[in-house]
């Protein structure tokens, strides 16, 4: 991250504390030195940004700065020097009311618009096509893709496990390849820009829990053996994110990165195609840098 960057993203939280939306360098991971959430890439992260910058932020600061007046006020004006005999009062009913009855109004004007937001988090719209994410105990993540085809067992045709990006094992070979540290994968997941994919999340019924999120599509969800969660988004822009594992689960938590290229309609489809037609995941990911070139050098024209 440049000095500049760091800069920003300081100003950016700063901005967060006067309630106003934080503007992020659109750098669809996590910065060292970095505040604030990461820019926003679903409407549910976009809710999140909201309910975080406009309201909570506004109550918790208006808070901080009361509470401290009141730590000043006491400490100037009661201390033994200026108050050397002291008051015995142990009881003031109506400020008891009042330290009672206003942190459960704020509490309240916070749960409505925080139980909204997990209503919208919950709630699964249609979804335009589905993605599995199994948990492995090995410390790494199989992708299934059932809307692809289906063996005759009912097991989804498409199914590629993501590793940890060699070359991102070490921190110097990682930003000579470009890639960001402990986050790239071999294999990513590629979803369509705009679409709504249901995310079906589990972990191997032998293993252990991890979780699974991309902290720009405020998706974070638990992946249980045995159980199957659900969730969703809908990602409103291209690009690359990057997520971790989110439950202490190992000696390698901290090496199984997650992965999702969110591209147009067209990539997609010839990324899918390539799939399903050579069975490669490999050769489908290669494919899928080449692709996304031509359209870096497209937008650029
Ligand atoms: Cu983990």
């Amino acid at each position: 991250m440049t000095f500049l960057n760091r800069l920003t993203a300081v100003v950016a939280a700063a901005a967060g504390f006067a309630g106003v939306p934080l503007a992020l360098a659109e750098e669809n991971h996590a910065e060292p030195w970095q505040l604030g959430l990461q820019t926003a890439a679903s409407p549910v992260m976009e809710s999140i940004h909201s309910f975080h910058n406009a309201l909570l932020m506004p109550i918790i600061t208006v808070i901080t700065l009361f509470v401290l007046a009141l730590l000043i006020y006491v400490m100037v004006k009661f201390n033994a020097k200026a108050n050397p005999v002291p008051s015995k009062t142990t009881h003031n009913t109506m400020i008891e009311v009042l330290w009672t009855v206003i942190p459960i109004i704020i509490l309240v004007v916070i749960a409505i618009p925080s139980f909204r937001l997990l209503y919208l988090e919950r709630n699964i719209p249609v979804a335009d096509m589905t993605i599995k994410a199994i948990g492995n105990p090995s410390w790494n993540w199989t992708y299934e893709y059932p809307d692809l085809g289906l063996n005759e067992d009912g097991s989804a045709k498409v199914s590629f496990t993501s590793y940890l990006k060699d070359e991102a094992k070490d921190l110097a070979t990682a930003k000579a390849a470009n890639v960001p540290y402990l986050l790239a994968t071999d294999l990513p997941i590629v979803v369509p820009v705009g679409k709504i994919v249901k995310m079906i999340i589990t972990s191997d019924p032998d293993g252990i829990i991890h979780a699974w999120t991309i902290p720009a599509f405020g998706m974070k969800i638990d992946a249980i053996p045995g159980r199957l969660n659900e969730d969703w988004f809908q990602a409103t822009r291209e690009g690359t994110f990057y997520g971790q594992c989110s439950e202490l689960c190992g000696k390698d938590h901290a090496f199984m990165p997650i992965e999702v290229h969110v591209v147009s309609q067209e990539t997609y489809d010839a990324w899918s195609k390539s799939l399903v037609e050579t069975g490669d995941p490999a050769a489908a990911a290669k494919l899928l840098v080449s692709l996304e070139a031509n359209e870096k050098k497209l937008a650029q024209n």
